[in-house]
């Protein structure tokens, strides 16, 4: 281990308060509580499957909606995930997963090139799962990626039930990013012919 991958991040706005802690190099235990049901479970498979530890706590306006929530703890998620990153010394930098979930198989490729992009194509035939629109998905992964400063690209291959649907699109994001976090011992030190990412 070169050096400790763990970051705390809060963010408090007239909207939300949040605090996480991550750490890329954990076993996949997860403290999640967020107000939305359907979220935590997803944050859950996405900490469990990642291997990463995640303590998150948010207070949101959930009498709006969901909406304030789930984007600003994209934010702070992707703001936790750079921190930790440090300076991406001998990390493989990309990383991707094509998952199944019964039914349905998506792709998650990202590259955590200090470039933000985001290209998602699934699409939610239900507007809501438990008390999550399906909407935010998009909006959450955008948050994450853009403040990561990673580009992510999400592909649905085979859609069908929206509970599967997003539960594989975390997991696979989660497979891909321990990926591309993950040490390679013949990098020396930042994979870019650039000299850093
Ligand atoms: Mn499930």
């Amino acid at each position: 281990m070169v050096q400790d991958r763990i970051a705390s991040v809060s963010r408090s706005t007239r909207e939300t308060q949040i605090e996480i802690t991550i750490n890329l190099d954990g076993s996949g235990q997860s403290e999640i509580s967020t107000g939305i049901g359907f979220f935590d479970h997803m944050l859950e498979g996405f900490a469990r499957h990642g291997f990463f530890d995640l303590k998150l706590q948010v207070r949101g306006d959930l009498e709006v909606d969901c909406h304030h929530s789930i984007e600003d703890t994209g934010i702070v998620l992707g703001t936790a995930i750079r921190q930790a990153l440090g300076d991406k010394r001998g990390i493989r930098r990309y990383g991707s997963c094509i998952l199944p979930m019964d039914e349905v198989l998506v792709l998650s490729a990202l590259d955590l090139s200090g470039r933000p992009y985001l290209q998602f194509d699934p699409v939610f035939s239900a507007p809501m799962v438990g008390q999550m629109d399906t909407e935010m998905v998009r909006e959450f992964f955008y948050a994450a990626s853009y403040a990561a400063m990673m580009n992510l690209h999400v592909k649905m291959l085979t859609p069908g039930n929206c509970h599967h649907m997003i539960e594989a699109i975390f997991k696979s994001f989660a497979k891909a990013l321990d990926q591309a976090v993950s040490y390679d011992s013949r990098i020396d030190g930042v994979l870019s012919t650039k000299g850093r990412i």
